[in-house]
């Protein structure tokens, strides 16, 4: 017969000598696993006759209840070691400075844009938006592109598949025909009570958004980003272009010395039709707009060509407008110093740093623009 006393005493010695937790899981499988020890001896109760098994059953039954109630102290005091340990080892200084973050930032294409549109907001423009992909008609028909005329061909289209009508999408290749279909909801109720119906003129929208065509070099990709603008009201005329566009430059450019040249041009959907130049010093290798005797280019503008403004839907006879458009990657590169447009469009986080965009930040408070 084992001796139960010696046992217990060999296993609370085990107990207290279990350094760590899986020391003392081997001591517990030893003695009270499927095979252990005090199991082996419970499994004896089985083949005792009914006088034995009531004098041995308290007792080895005991036996296993205190070596459980052991083994389980004994693991909650090894535990509560093991955490003074660790915290004894493990320090949080809370005065460190916190780790650099990694921020998303604006590109500075979506900057500069954000920054045209919050001059012409000020000026009472509204912005408008509109589909990239577009239809002939409003891409070119409206805009006074004659049918099969060269002047489609100017812009390089990305066309789509045919459709199951024939019809031939297109990715547009200016934001005009976001002017197109403002001029085409003057007039027009509202299409159901909940939704705005076209407003009389006067119209004052800036027009911001991707535009596409098939170019690429150091000057040209096949996305770009331009701002239009459209104005139409009532004796509108080149002086009022005149005015929006230099005081316009003056904000964009922070300067108040702004001289503009107007040179003859040729627009499809404009008459008379103009490119803006800006005076400007390039010497000593910068740029400086509103000082020197050089010239640079800035924009295309002009007064809405009266097709243009009959196949939207407004009478020239009472009406006139003019209209303006700018590529914002050009000018985001000319207002900060970026030699090639490519690298705005190469997504390189050194290169956007290291032109100072960061989240949500104006690169230059004075601007007034935060
Ligand atoms: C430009 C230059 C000149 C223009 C014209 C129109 C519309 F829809 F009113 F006819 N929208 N934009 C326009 C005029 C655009 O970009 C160089």
């Amino acid at each position: 017969m084992t001796d139960l006393s010696q046992l217990e005493a060999d296993l609370s010695a085990q107990i207290a000598a279990a350094g760590d937790l899986s020391a003392l899981e081997a001591v517990r499988v030893a003695a009270l696993g499927k095979t252990g020890s005090v199991s082996a001896l419970l499994k004896t109760l089985g083949a005792m006759s009914p006088d034995e098994r009531k004098e041995r059953g308290p007792q080895i039954n005991g036996l296993r209840d205190r070596a459980t109630a052991l083994i389980a102290e004994r693991k909650a005091a090894l535990e509560a070691a093991a955490l003074d340990a660790q915290l004894a080892a493990e320090r949080l200084d809370l005065t460190l400075p916190a780790p650099p973050r990694r921020k998303g930032g604006v590109h500075p294409t979506m900057q500069v844009m954000d920054e045209m549109v919050a001059i012409f907001a000020e000026m009472g423009f509204s912005v408008a938006e509109g589909p990239d992909i577009e239809d002939d008609f409003h891409n070119f028909t409206a805009l006074n592109f004659p049918p099969k005329h060269p002047a489609r061909e100017m812009h390089d289209t990305f066309f789509f598949h045919p459709g199951e009508d024939g019809e031939r999408k297109l990715l547009r290749t200016h934001t005009s025909p976001v002017q197109v279909r403002t001029m085409q909801r003057t007039n027009t109720p509202p299409p159901a009570p909940w939704i705005a119906g076209g407003q009389e003129p006067p119209i004052r929208v800036i027009v911001p958004g991707r535009t596409y065509r098939k170019d690429s070099d150091q000057t040209h990709t096949p996305m770009f980003h331009q701002v239009e603008g459209l104005v139409i009201d009532k004796g509108v005329h080149m002086g009022h272009l005149k005015w929006t566009l230099e005081t316009f430059i003056a904000r964009f450019f922070e300067t108040d010395s702004v001289v503009t040249r107007f040179r003859p041009h040729h627009f499809p959907f404009t008459e008379p039709s103009a490119e803006m130049d800006v005076g400007c010093d390039r010497s000593g290798g910068e740029l400086r707009i509103g000082q020197g005797s050089d010239w640079l280019e800035i924009l295309g503008c002009g007064m809405v060509h009266p097709n243009v403004l009959r196949a939207c839907g407004v009478d020239p006879d009472v009406y006139q407008g003019f209209a303006f458009g700018m590529g914002v990657d050009r000018l985001a590169m000319l207002k900060y110093g970026m030699p090639d447009l490519r690298d705005l469009f190469a997504g390189d986080g050194r290169w956007l740093s290291h032109y100072g965009f960061s989240a949500f930040a104006d690169p230059n408070p004075a601007s007034g623009l935060s």
